[in-house]
C-alpha cells in the first residue's frame, strides 16, 4: 500500500458498528481517505477521535490513570496534574534518528541526516505494518497559530499513545476548531505517530516537507512524538517559511512594559534547555516592579515571523498553546510563574514522586525530601546516588494558566518585534551582553551561536557546539538556504529588530556562575530596551556595541563594578579560538557558505 501523500484511492469501506469505523464529524475528504488508508496499514483495534472538550480529556485522564500510562497526583494540591513515566531509553530529542526525507540529499543539507523519500517511505512502512494491533488509535486534530492568524497551520496527527494525545490538547488549540479552520481545503500536515515497541533500534522521526507529511515512529517522548511542536511548528514550517517568505524560528517572545508605559516584544533564541521559559517568564527583581516594568510571556519556545506589509515591521506569534518545560532547576524563586503554570491541569513527565502524591525533582526544594519514588519507579533516598528526577523531566501546561501571560498571546495579527537576542550556555570566553552592529552582523552572531549541549537531546552534556540560531536540530532544509534566507529577510522590512547576544552562564575558576541570572537578566534586558529606544550608551568592541559596566544596573546585587567588567570581558586570543572552533560548522557547508558569512567572518578578523 502507498501512503504517499499525492496518491489518491478510494478509502476501504467500513461497516458502521466497526470499531475502526471513522467517525461522521470528520467532513473533509482527503482525510478520511488518509486516515483510512493509514487505519489499513496501523491495524489498529479501534479509533477515537478527539474533539478538545474538557469532558473527553478528562475521560482520557481516567483511562490513563486506570492503565497506568498516567498517574494521579493529590488533587488537594495539585488539581487536573497527573504524572507519566516514559520508558528509560526515551527521555529525549534523538536527534540522531531524526531525518529530514527530499528527493535530492542537497535539499536536506549538511547539518541534517537525510534519507531518501521512497526509502524512507518504504523502511518506515514495513514498521507501521500491523503496529496499532491491540490498541487505539488517536485521531487528533490541532491548529498551531492563533484561531484565524494567516500562518494558522492545521494539523492532524494520529497516534497510538494515550500519553500523546492528552498532551497535545494541551500544548495545541485541538479538536473541531481545527475542522472549522480546514474547512474542505487541502492544507494541513499529516503526522503519523507510534509508539511502536519503543525501541531505540526501531526508532526513526521522519519529515517529508515536500509532502507536509511527518512519519514518527518508536518514541513517545516530547519533540519525538508531540508532532505539533519541533516536527511541524519548526522543521516544516521553517521549510514552508523559506518557499513563502516568513520564518519559524526556535525563539521564546516575550512583553516588556517600561514605566512610561512604551511596551517592546523581544523574540529570544537560546538552545534548548538554556533559559528561554525562564526569560519569557521572567519576574523582575521588586525595584523594576515598582517602577512600574511588566513581563509579560506570548510564548517560551517557538515563533513564526513575518514582515507586515503595512508598517514593513518584523510581526510573531506563538504557534503553541501550552508550555513543554524544563522541572529541573524550576522553583519558587527561579520562576514563580512557572511554579503557578504548572500548578493544576499539569502533566508531569519523568519526575519524582512523594509520598502525598507531590512531586519532586532537583532544585524544586532547596532541602530534598526524605524519600520519594524517582523517575524510574524506584525508592529513593538523598543518599542513594542517583537523582530522583530526570535531568530531562518537564512539565506540560496551558498557557491559559500563567498569570502573566501576554494580552496578544492569542491574537491572531501577533506582535511588532523590538529585539531579537540570541545567547548560548557558555562558561567561558563571551561576556554578559553584546548588540551586533547591524542586522547582517547580527544573523552572523546567530549563525555562528555556540553553547554547551544539554539533557535535552540524547548524547554528551557539556560539550560547546555551533547551535546556529539555536536551530541546528531543527532547520527542516539545507542550512545554506537556511542562513541566506535571514540575511535576505533585510530587504523586506523598512525598519528591522536590533540583535544582541547574551551569555548567563560565564562561570569563575571553581565553577560558579558569574551573573545571578533570572529575575536579574532584567537589568540586561532593561539596556537592550534602552538601545533599541535610542536611550543608552555603548562602547564599540571587537565582538559589537557594549555597555560599560556601569550601563549596567547593579544597584540591589552583591556584584561590584569590577565583578560586572569580568563578565563583560573580551579576551581577543579567546575570540580568536572561537573563530577557530567556527571552522566546525563553516567547513561542514564548505563551498555552500553564504558570501555575507566570509564577509562579516573577515569584518571581524581585521578588528582583532
Ligand atoms: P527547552 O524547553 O528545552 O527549549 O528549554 P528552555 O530554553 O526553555 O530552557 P529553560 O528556561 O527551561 O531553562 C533550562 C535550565 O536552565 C533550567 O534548569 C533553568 O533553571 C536554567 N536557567 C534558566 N535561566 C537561567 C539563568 O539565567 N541562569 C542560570 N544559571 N540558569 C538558568
Ligand atoms: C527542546 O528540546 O528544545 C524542547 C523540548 O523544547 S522538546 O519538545 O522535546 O523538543
Ligand atoms: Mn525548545
Amino acid at each position: 500500500m502507498n501512503l504517499q501523500a499525492k496518491e489518491r484511492v478510494n478509502p476501504s469501506p467500513v461497516s458502521p458498528r466497526d470499531p475502526r469505523a471513522l467517525p461522521p464529524q470528520i467532513t473533509n475528504a482527503a482525510v478520511r481517505e488518509w486516515i483510512a488508508r493509514c487505519v489499513e496499514m496501523c491495524q489498529p483495534e479501534a479509533v477515537y477521535l478527539c474533539d478538545g472538550s474538557a469532558a473527553q480529556q478528562q475521560e482520557l485522564l481516567d483511562r490513563g490513570t486506570r492503565d497506568g500510562t498516567l498517574i494521579r497526583l493529590n488533587q488537594q494540591k495539585l488539581p487536573g496534574c497527573y504524572l507519566h513515566r516514559s520508558n528509560p531509553n526515551d527521555v529525549a530529542r534523538s536527534e540522531q534518528l531524526t531525518f529530514i526525507c527530499t528527493a535530492s540529499e542537497d535539499m536536506c543539507g549538511p547539518t541534517n541526516n537525510w534519507m531518501e523519500t521512497k526509502t524512507a517511505y518504504a523502511k518506515l512502512r514495513g514498521l507501521f505494518d500491523g503496529c496499532m494491533r491491540g490498541r487505539t488509535m488517536y485521531i487528533v486534530p490541532f491548529v498551531m497559530g492563533p484561531v484565524g492568524s494567516p500562518l494558522a497551520k492545521v494539523g492532524v496527527q494520529l497516534t497510538d499513545s494515550l500519553y500523546v494525545a492528552v498532551s497535545m490538547a494541551v500544548m495545541t488549540r485541538m479538536g473541531d476548531v481545527a475542522w472549522k479552520q480546514l474547512g474542505e481545503g487541502d492544507e494541513w500536515t499529516r503526522c503519523l505517530h507510534s509508539l511502536g515497541d519503543v525501541n531505540p533500534e526501531r526508532r526513526y522521526i521522519c519529515h517529508f516537507p515536500q509532502d507536509n507529511t511527518i512519519w514518527s515512529f518508536g518514541s513517545g517522548y516530547g519533540g519525538n512524538a508531540l508532532l505539533g511542536k519541533k516536527s511541524l511548528a519548526l522543521r516544516i514550517a521553517s521549510y514552508l517559511g523559506w518557499q513563502q517568505g516568513w520564518m519559524a524560528e526556535h525563539m521564546l517572545l516575550m512583553g516588556a512594559k517600561g514605566p512610561d508605559g512604551k511596551k517592546a516584544y523581544i523574540a529570544a533564541a537560546f538552545p534548548s534547555a538554556s533559559g528561554k521559559t525562564n526569560f519569557a517568564m521572567m519576574t523582575p527583581p521588586a525595584k523594576y516592579q515598582e517602577q512600574g516594568w511588566e513581563i509579560t510571556t506570548v510564548g517560551d519556545d517557538i515563533v513564526w515571523m513575518w514582515v507586515d506589509p503595512a508598517t514593513g515591521r518584523l510581526r510573531a506569534v506563538n504557534p503553541e498553546a501550552g508550555y513543554f518545560g524544563v522541572l529541573p532547576g524550576t522553583n519558587e524563586k527561579t520562576n514563580p510563574i512557572a511554579m503557578r503554570c504548572m500548578d493544576r491541569n499539569a502533566i508531569y513527565t519523568n519526575a519524582a514522586l512523594l509520598p502525598d502524591g507531590d512531586v519532586w525533582w532537583e532544585g524544586k526544594t532547596e532541602q530534598p525530601p526524605r524519600e520519594a519514588i524517582d523517575w524510574t519507579g524506584q525508592p529513593w533516598t538523598p543518599d542513594c546516588g542517583r537523582k530522583a528526577a530526570h535531568p530531562n523531566s518537564r512539565f506540560t501546561a496551558p498557557m491559559c494558566n500563567n498569570p502573566a501571560l501576554d494580552p496578544a498571546a492569542n491574537d491572531p495579527n501577533g506582535v511588532p518585534i523590538s529585539a531579537i537576542v540570541f545567547g548560548g550556555r557558555r562558561s567561558r570566553t563571551i561576556p554578559l551582553v553584546y548588540q551586533a552592529f547591524n542586522w547582517m552582523h547580527g544573523v552572523y552572531v546567530g549563525a555562528t551561536l555556540g553553547s554547551e549541549t544539554t539533557a535535552a537531546a540524547t548524547g554528551q552534556v557539556g560539550v560547546v557546539r555551533r547551535d546556529p540560531m539555536a536551530m541546528l536540530p531543527f532547520i527542516g532544509y539545507n542550512i545554506r538556504d537556511y542562513l541566506v534566507h535571514w540575511f535576505r529577510m533585510r530587504k523586506k522590512m523598512k525598519d528591522c529588530p536590533r540583535i544582541f547576544h547574551v551569555n548567563w552562564f560565564r562561570r569563575d575558576e571553581q565553577g560558579h556562575f558569574l551573573w545571578p541570572g533570572f529575575g536579574d537578566n532584567m537589568r540586561v534586558l532593561k539596556w537592550i530596551i534602552d538601545r533599541c529606544q535610542g536611550r543608552a550608551y555603548a562602547s564599540e568592541t571587537t565582538l559589537g556595541w557594549m555597555p560599560r559596566a556601569e550601563d549596567i544596573d547593579l544597584e540591589g546585587l552583591s556584584l561590584t563594578v569590577s565583578q560586572l567588567e569580568v563578565i563583560q570581558s573580551v579576551d581577543n586570543d579567546a575570540v580568536k579560538n572561537e573563530l577557530l572552533s567556527q571552522e566546525e560548522l563553516f567547513l561542514k557547508m564548505a563551498g555552500d557558505l553564504p558570501k555575507e558569512m566570509v564577509f562579516q567572518r573577515e569584518l571581524l578578523i581585521s578588528r582583532l
